[in-house]
C-alpha cells in the first residue's frame, strides 16, 4: 500500500484541509499519515476562531520518524500558516525526499482575488518557494496571481489563462495545474502543462452555480489519491474535478453548506468506484 504524508492544519469544524485529506485518501486506498501543523475550532471564515499553532512540533515528529526509518511515496501539502513553517516544511521535504517520492502543493491561500485573512503577499512570495521545490502544483488563480504578481481578472479568457499558467509554470514545478479556469462559457475546470513532456491539459466540468468552503482542499485530496493508486496527473485531477463538481452539486439543498462544507461523505462511494473503474482500464 502506497503511503501519503500530508501536512496542514486541523479545523475542528468546518470541513477542510485534514477533516478532508484524512478521509478521502484512506478510502482510496492509499495509507494516509497526518501532520497537523495547527489545531483551529474552526477554519478561519467562521469569526472569533481559536488557533494552537503546532508548527514547533513538525520537526521533532519528522526526526522520530526518519529514526523509525519511515518513507513516503506522496507529501502533499496544503494550508500553512506562516511563512515560518513553510520554512520548516521545506526542511521536512529536503529530510524525506527520494528520487520516488512525489511532491504535491496546494499553495492553499486564497480565492476570488482575495487572499484569506491569515495571509499577506509576503507569505505568497513564501508560497511560490515552496512550489519551486514542488513536482505537482494546484493553485486557483487567485493563488496563481498572487505567487506571479499577474492580475486577477474575475472571467478572464483562454489567452489570459494561458499566461497565467506560462507564469506560475515559471515558479518551477514540473506539472502546473491552475484549478477553477474557465476555457468555455458555462464551464470551468482545469488547465494544465507538463514541463516533462511540454504538453497541455485541460478538462473542463459544466459550471455548478454554487461554492462552498473546502472544495478546493477535497479536489487536491482525491488527486493525491488518484496519483498515489499509480494513475496519471491528467486522469487523477480529472477524477478530482468530477467528484468535487458532483459533491458540489449534491449539496446545493443545503442552505448551511458554504460555511460547514461539503456533504463529501455521501460521495465517497462514488469516488471509489470511479477509482476502480480506471485501475480495471489499466491492468
Ligand atoms: O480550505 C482551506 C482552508 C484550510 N484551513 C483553514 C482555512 C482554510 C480556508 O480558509 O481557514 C484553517
Amino acid at each position: 500500500m502506497k503511503r501519503v504524508l500530508t501536512i496542514q492544519d486541523i479545523s475542528c469544524l468546518g470541513k477542510c484541509s485534514l477533516t478532508i485529506a484524512l478521509p478521502v485518501i484512506s478510502a482510496m486506498g492509499t495509507e494516509a499519515v497526518i501532520l497537523p501543523t495547527a489545531v483551529l475550532s474552526t477554519h478561519t471564515l467562521f469569526s472569533g476562531f481559536t488557533c494552537k499553532d503546532l508548527s514547533d512540533q513538525i520537526l521533532p515528529i519528522a526526526r522520530h520518524w526518519s529514526k523509525e526509518n519511515i518513507a513516503f511515496d506522496v507529501i502533499y501539502t496544503g494550508y500553512l500558516g506562516t511563512e515560518e513553517e513553510i520554512d520548516t516544511v521545506l526542511e521536512l521535504i529536503s529530510m524525506f525526499r527520494t528520487p520516488e517520492t512525489l511532491v504535491f502543493v496546494d499553495p492553499v491561500m486564497g480565492d476570488n482575488g482575495k487572499l484569506y485573512p491569515a495571509f499577506n503577499e509576503s507569505y505568497a512570495r513564501k508560497n511560490a518557494k515552496l512550489c519551486a521545490s514542488a513536482d505537482v502544483i494546484v493553485p486557483n488563480i487567485t493563488e496563481a496571481c498572487f505567487m506571479t504578481g499577474m492580475e486577477y481578472l474575475e472571467n478572464g479568457d483562454a489567452d489570459y489563462l494561458r499566461e497565467l499558467l506560462d507564469a506560475a509554470c515559471g515558479l518551477g514545478a514540473g506539472i502546473t495545474a491552475i484549478t477553477g479556469a474557465s476555457l468555455e462559457e458555462g464551464r470551468t475546470g482545469i488547465i494544465g502543462f507538463d514541463k516533462n513532456t511540454g504538453k497541455e491539459y485541460v478538462y473542463q466540468n459544466d459550471r455548478v452555480p454554487a461554492a462552498y468552503h473546502g472544495t478546493g482542499d477535497l479536489f487536491a485530496s482525491a488527486a493525491v489519491g488518484a496519483i498515489s493508486r499509480g494513475l496519471s496527473w491528467q486522469d487523477s485531477l480529472r477524477i478530482a474535478a468530477d467528484y468535487t463538481a458532483h459533491t458540489i452539486d449534491i449539496t446545493r439543498q443545503d442552505p448551511l453548506a458554504p460555511k460547514y462544507g461539503v456533504k463529501f461523505e455521501e460521495t465517497l462511494p462514488l469516488l471509489i468506484r470511479t477509482l476502480d473503474e480506471y485501475l480495471a482500464k489499466q491492468s
